[in-house]
């Protein structure tokens, strides 16, 4: 399998849908907001394992596509809010300078309201054009890995941990919550999708999958915040010990950061193995292989 064809094909296919959901309305500087963010140039990870587990799971990617979608579009609105002053407040993400460098901090604020409203109108569209529980399923594993029992909580707990000593199971809650709910989600409401509800074996072979990859992203992101370039990274390097993050690298060190990591990926890698998607093992190496 050519890998790197197989991302490229599914980029495209995402990107087409997230443009052609972006056609601009009065008022145009709310629509281009969106777009400059939700448009530029990301990895596209969470909607591609949506894509993939439904596809692994005998579905229909038509149905799943407005699903993957809605996870690109909250996880925009995640990191244009991440970055405002309140927060991170850093300057460049995805290679170009921040929402709110760019339209100001009300719009940013407001572009990614609109983004994540967009999201739950567009799975809520989905659910009507292919009723069933499979579609609502998905919609409640994606907003509830979204909401406050999951992204959001991971990111105040991470806020209210700045610049504090903090146990393991803090670092644990925050990666857990803030980075991994939605790529577990991603796979999980895939899995749901795929065959009107998929069996309950895949469902849950997926989500251990999606705990263990999202936690080593989180543990690889990490780890390059301080092994990278800005260049690389598109955005600044260093800038979790700026802001007083408490990172796994600042918790444990470099070798701990390295040798959990590792052994997250492998156990990540064999649950694909045991779903036995070639294109899901393929594209988890290419993710733990991954420089930015
Ligand atoms: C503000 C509600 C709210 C939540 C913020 C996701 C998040 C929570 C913050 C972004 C900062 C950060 C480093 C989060 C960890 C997750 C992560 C590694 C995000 C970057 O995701 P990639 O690498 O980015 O998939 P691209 O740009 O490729 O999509």
């Amino acid at each position: 399998m050519d890998i790197q064809k197989e991302i490229a094909q599914y980029k495209a296919k995402i990107d087409g849908a997230l443009k052609a959901m972006m056609a601009a309305e009065y008022p145009e500087v709310l629509y281009d907001a969106m777009g400059y963010s939700l448009l530029a140039e990301g990895k596209r990870v969470r909607p591609i394992l949506l894509l993939a587990a439904c596809r692994a799971a005998g579905g229909d990617e038509n149905v799943a596509m407005p699903f993957a979608c809605a996870m690109e579009m909250i996880h925009t609105y995640s990191l244009i809010h991440d970055d405002l002053p309140a927060m991170d407040n850093d300057d460049l993400r995805r290679g170009r300078p921040t929402s709110h460098k760019v339209y100001g901090e009300a719009l940013a604020i407001l572009a990614g309201d609109g983004l994540l409203n967009m999201a739950y109108e567009t799975m809520a569209n989905a659910c009507l054009q292919y009723p069933g529980t499979h579609t609502v399923a998905a919609m409640a594993e994606i907003a509830g890995s979204a909401g406050a029992r999951g992204m959001i909580g991971g990111q105040v707990a991470d806020v209210i941990s700045e610049h504090k000593k903090i146990s393991e199971d803090t670092l644990l809650y925050i990666h857990g919550n803030k980075t991994a709910a939605l790529i577990k989600a991603a796979l999980k409401a895939g899995a749901l999708l795929g065959l009107g509800g998929a069996d309950a074996s895949m469902v849950m072979r997926m989500e251990a999958a999606g705990v263990r990859l999202g936690m080593a992203f989180q543990i690889q992101d990490d780890i390059l915040d301080v092994t990278s370039t800005t260049e690389t990274l598109g955005k600044p390097v260093g800038s979790d010990d700026e802001n007083g993050k408490n990172t796994y690298v600042r918790l444990f060190g470099l070798e701990r950061a390295k040798r959990d990591y590792s052994m997250l990926s492998e156990a990540a890698f064999s649950m694909f193995d045991m779903i036995g998607d070639p294109f899901l093992m393929a594209y988890a190496a290419v993710l733990f292989n991954r420089n930015a």
